[in-house]
C-alpha cells in the first residue's frame, strides 16, 4: 500500500442503509486519503459470500483482467475478508488485496499525532492481527521445527505469534494508561501554540481537505515559525482582519466503522479537544447527510463538545454548488433561522469563502481578549516572552524609548501577561 501505486477496487452491496453507490463514494475517498490513485472502481453484486474468494468465479477472474489491464498493485475490497480469500485473491490477480479495516488502519496510522493516538492505532492493529490468527487457526497451525524445542513444548506457530502479539498488546495498553494519566500535561504544553486553532471535521469526502486547500492557498509560511512542521495537515492561515490561525485537518468520518478501530478513531481525533473553534464541514448535497450530522455530532459529543448554542462548532454547509435552485433556497432559508448560522460554502468554487472566515474571525474575538502593554524598550526578555506565548498584533518602537505592543490571547494566558506586566488595558 504505497504512494502513488495504481489501485483498484470491488466494493460490496451496501449492508448498511446507505446507498450502494454513497458506500462506493466513500471508499475511493478512503483510497485517495492515502494517496492511492483509482484507476477503476465498480459495485459487485453478491448472491453469496464464498468461502475461498469473498465474491463468485467469474468476478474474480474479470478483475483479474482489470488488474492486468491497468497494471494495478493494489485491490482494495470494501468489506471483511478472511485471511484465507485475502491470500487467495492475492494469488489470483497477483497483486495487493486490502480490506476495508487495513485500509481505514492505514489512514488512521498516518494521521495519528498524539502518543495516545498512535499507541490506539497500533493497538488497534495487533488486535486485528490476532483476531486473523485465531480465525485462520486451521489454515496456518504448523509445528514449529518439527519437533517443537524452538517454541515451548508442543508450542505451534500460531500460538508463538500470538502469544507475542498479546505481550505487545499488554505493553501498549500499559503505556496508554501512562499516557492518558500524563495527558493533562500534554495538553498544557502544547497550548503554548499562541495561535487560536481552528479544526475541521466532518465525514470523509465532505469537502474539508478541499476546504483546508482553499483556506491556506497562497499563505507562505515563514520557515522559523514553531509549528512551521513537516505535517501536512497544519497550517498557519492569516484571515483577511489580520487574525492568524491554526487550521488543522482531521481524519474524517467513517460510517460503519468496524469496532475495533473505535477507540484508535476517537484518538485521532485529540486535537479536536483542544480547537478554539471546530469547522463541522458537511456536504449538504449528499443524500445521508442527515444520518451523518448525528454521528458526527455524537461523536464530538462523547469528546466533550457539544455542538449547540454556546459550543466552538461552526457548521460549515458545503458543496452548494450541486444545488438545484429549489434545495440551495430552502437551505438559506433553513440557516437564516438557525440561531448558529451555518456558513453556505462551495470549497470547490470559493463561494461563501469569505463568510466563513469572517464568521471565524468574530468566534475568536469572542473568545480572545485584546491587550495593549508599554514596555520598556530594555525588556528585550519580556518583549520575546511576548512574541512566544501570544499573537503580537502591533509594535510600536517609542521615541521615549519604550515599545507599545498590542496582543492578543485566550483569557487565561491574558491573566499571565496582566500579572507579568501590569494591567494591560483591554480592547475587546
Ligand atoms: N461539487 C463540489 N465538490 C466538492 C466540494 N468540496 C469538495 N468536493 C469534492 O468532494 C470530494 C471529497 O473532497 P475532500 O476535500 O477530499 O473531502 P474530505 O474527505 O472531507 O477531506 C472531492 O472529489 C472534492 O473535489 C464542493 O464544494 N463542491
Ligand atoms: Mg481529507
Amino acid at each position: 500500500m504505497r504512494d502513488r501505486s495504481p489501485g483498484l477496487r470491488a466494493a460490496r452491496p451496501a449492508q448498511s442503509q446507505r446507498a450502494p453507490q454513497a458506500k462506493l463514494d466513500e471508499a475511493v475517498g478512503l483510497a485517495h486519503a492515502i494517496d492511492l490513485d483509482v484507476v477503476s472502481s465498480g459495485i459487485v453484486p453478491l448472491s453469496g459470500i464464498r468461502p475461498a474468494t469473498f465474491i463468485g468465479k467469474g468476478k474474480v477472474e474479470e478483475i483479474a483482467g482489470l488488474v492486468k489491464g491497468e497494471e494495478a498493485g493494489i485491490v482494495v475490497m470494501d468489506c471483511a475478508l478472511s485471511p484465507v480469500q485475502q491470500r487467495n485473491l492475492e494469488k489470483a490477480w497477483d497483486a495487493k488485496v486490502v480490506d476495508r479495516t487495513g485500509l481505514i488502519l492505514e489512514i488512521f496510522g498516518r494521521r495519528a499525532h498524539t502518543k495516545e493516538g498512535a499507541l490506539q492505532v497500533e493497538h488497534a492493529h495487533l488486535t486485528y492481527q490476532k483476531s486473523r490468527l485465531v480465525r485462520s487457526w486451521t489454515h496456518l497451525e504448523r509445528q514449529r521445527g518439527g519437533f517443537g524445542f524452538l517454541g515451548g513444548p508442543g508450542e505451534t506457530q500460531i500460538e508463538t505469534d500470538r502469544r507475542l502479539i498479546e505481550e505487545r498488546i499488554a505493553r501498549i495498553e500499559a503505556e496508554l494508561n501512562k499516557v492518558k494519566r500524563t495527558r493533562k500535561l500534554h495538553r498544557a504544553s502544547r497550548k503554548r501554540v499562541p495561535y487560536p486553532i481552528v479544526a475541521l471535521v466532518g465525514y470523509t469526502n465532505a469537502g474539508k481537505s478541499t476546504l483546508f486547500n482553499r483556506m491556506t492557498r497562497a499563505q507562505v509560511l515563514s520557515a522559523d515559525m514553531l509549528f512551521a512542521t513537516l505535517d501536512p495537515t497544519l497550517r498557519a492561515v492569516d484571515l483577511p482582519h489580520g487574525a492568524r490561525i491554526i487550521l488543522s485537518d482531521t481524519v474524517g468520518f467513517i460510517s460503519d466503522l468496524p469496532t475495533m478501530l473505535v477507540a484508535a478513531f476517537r484518538a485521532t481525533l485529540e486535537e479536536v479537544i483542544e480547537a478554539d473553534v471546530i469547522l463541522h464541514v458537511r456536504d449538504v448535497s449528499h443524500e445521508d447527510a442527515d444520518a451523518q450530522q448525528h454521528d458526527v455530532e455524537d461523536v464530538l459529543r462523547q469528546l466533550g463538545i457539544e455542538a449547540g448554542e454556546g459550543g466552538r462548532v461552526l457548521e460549515v454547509w458545503n458543496k452548494i454548488d450541486r444545488l438545484g435552485e429549489t434545495e440551495r433556497t430552502r437551505l438559506e432559508n433553513l440557516a437564516a433561522r438557525m440561531e448558529r448560522r451555518p456558513l453556505l460554502v462551495s470549497a470547490l468554487t470559493g463561494e461563501g469563502i469569505d463568510k466563513l472566515t469572517g464568521a471565524i474571525e468574530a468566534r475568536i474575538a469572542e473568545s480572545r481578549v485584546v491587550l495593549d502593554l508599554v514596555l520598556d524598550g530594555a525588556d528585550g526578555a519580556g518583549i520575546s516572552w511576548l512574541h512566544r506565548h501570544t499573537e503580537v498584533l502591533s509594535r510600536a518602537d517609542r521615541a521615549d524609548g519604550t515599545v507599545a505592543m498590542s496582543i492578543r490571547a485566550d483569557p487565561a494566558k491574558a491573566a499571565v501577561v496582566r500579572a507579568k506586566f501590569g494591567t494591560g488595558k483591554s480592547a475587546g
